[in-house]
């Protein structure tokens, strides 16, 4: 409604396409979006505005891991490990059993992208987000936020309204986007990714700068991801902002000139005064690339130099050039997990270790066409099996996690920003 008027209606009238929802009417986030003067939430000053405090999302809990779990392991050195959940999954006992058990901090795979929330334009639907997020709150989880701009995962009707607009409707858009999802969830989230994936990658790298061509670039221009970042500082100040990125943790010449673009942009962002507090590394890695322990090192000492976090966001092991039989992959998916995580886990400004899922079923390594193994295997990329069991890649993270130094003490500081 209001996004859609903002859009096309240019900077004067807000346009309501379609009734209000209930919930638009019965208040919470959805009010701020339909009410108001459209001038001065279409123009080229308008502020986003913080949703009201919602009702709440319960209490924090007690921890829920047990004292033999990745978490209580990452723990005594200051880390904390987490994982991705699907939203539907909370659905699954054995599943929420598992989730509980192991993790102190949890990440929704879509429920808090656009794609869920504004589905469908002018109704806020925050209820998958909100689930997860009371269940982690119960479990005494945190939160991570995933994602306020990504070139994917924009429902349908955004992308042509974007490709439409202006810079000062699409600044008034993401105003409003982020005002919405992070005023919802304000003072429940420690790290919104703010932006992901914009470094374009391959035959894609087009501009001098390296950033890859996105609607949000389009239409904003490469100031789009500072803007972001100070549009979230206003909604929400106590949540760290991350720029998180794929493909930039293993050993080819490509990859080294990403972890370049990513240092002299942070360093850029600093020196603009942008408020951003930590960098995201993804962290899909995968067993045809080599790991560089050293240059790693280095990438992460040189980020951790400019006094910002690192969390790695979204871990997994790619097995496909690994043989087929089980004990073989898994010796080749342990020996990289210890070779990446000596690393990680050594350098104190990382903060949080998080992998994409946490048992092997759910990888969307299976579904990728360029990720799949050639003889058609289910992949072995994520700590538990399909019945939840400690797999051998589990005990590689616990030892990871047992062996790393204690550097709770810096990382607690870089928490409280
Ligand atoms: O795993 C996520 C999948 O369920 C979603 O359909 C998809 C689009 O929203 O996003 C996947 O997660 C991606 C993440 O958001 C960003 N990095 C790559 C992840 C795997 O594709």
């Amino acid at each position: 409604m209001l996004y859609m008027g903002c859009l096309r209606g240019g900077s004067t009238s807000a346009v309501r396409l379609m009734p209000p929802t209930r919930r638009a009417l019965l208040g919470g986030a959805g009010t701020a979006l339909l009410g108001g003067a459209a001038s001065t939430l279409c123009g080229p000053g308008a502020r986003a505005r913080p949703a009201a405090k919602p009702a709440g999302f319960g209490p924090v809990g007690p921890p829920a891991w047990t004292s033999d779990s990745l978490q209580a392991a990452a723990a005594r050195t200051g880390l904390t490990y987490g994982c991705e959940v699907p939203h539907y999954r909370l659905d699954m006992a054995a599943y929420r059993r598992a989730v509980a058990r192991e993790c102190g901090m949890l990440v929704c795979g879509t429920a808090m992208k656009m794609e869920v929330v504004l589905a469908q334009p002018g109704i806020e639907d925050f209820g998958p987000g909100d689930a997860t997020l009371r269940f982690a709150r119960a479990n005494g989880q945190r939160m991570r936020g995933h994602t306020l701009v990504w070139h994917n995962a924009l429902p349908d009707w955004v992308q042509p309204l974007l490709a439409r607009s202006g810079p000062a409707q699409a600044e008034a858009f993401l105003r409003r986007w982020i005002g919405a999802a992070a005023g919802h969830w304000r003072g429940t989230i420690e790290a919104w990714d703010v932006v992901n994936e914009v470094l374009a990658i391959g035959d894609a790298v087009q501009r001098p700068d390296g950033l890859r061509e996105t609607p949000w670039l389009a239409s904003l221009g490469p100031g789009y991801i500072d803007l972001a970042f100070r549009i979230l500082h206003e909604v929400d100040p106590g949540a760290a902002g991350t720029w998180n990125e794929d493909a930039v943790e293993q050993d080819v010449p490509w990859m080294e000139a990403r972890r370049t673009r990513v240092l002299r942009r942070l360093e850029g962002m600093l020196a603009r005064g942008v408020p951003i507090r930590r960098f995201g590394l993804q962290s899909h890695l995968t067993s045809t690339l080599p790991i560089d322990q050293e240059r790693l090192r280095r990438f992460l000492a040189e980020i951790g130099g400019l006094g910002l976090g690192i969390e790695i966001t979204e871990l997994d092991f790619d097995d496909r050039a690994f043989p087929s039989d089980i004990a073989a992959r898994d010796r080749g998916v342990t020996d990289m997990a210890r070779r990446y995580l000596d690393v990680v886990c050594a350098e104190k400004a990382v903060l949080n270790v998080v992998t994409w899922d946490i048992y092997d079923p759910d990888t969307w390594l299976n579904d990728h066409p360029n990720r799949k193994r050639p003889d058609g295997l289910p992949q072995r990329a994520l700590p538990l099996d399909a019945g939840f069991a400690r797999k051998p890649l589990w005990h590689a993270f616990h030892k990871a996690f047992r062996d790393a130094p204690d550097h709770g003490a810096h990382r607690d500081r870089l928490r409280r920003g």
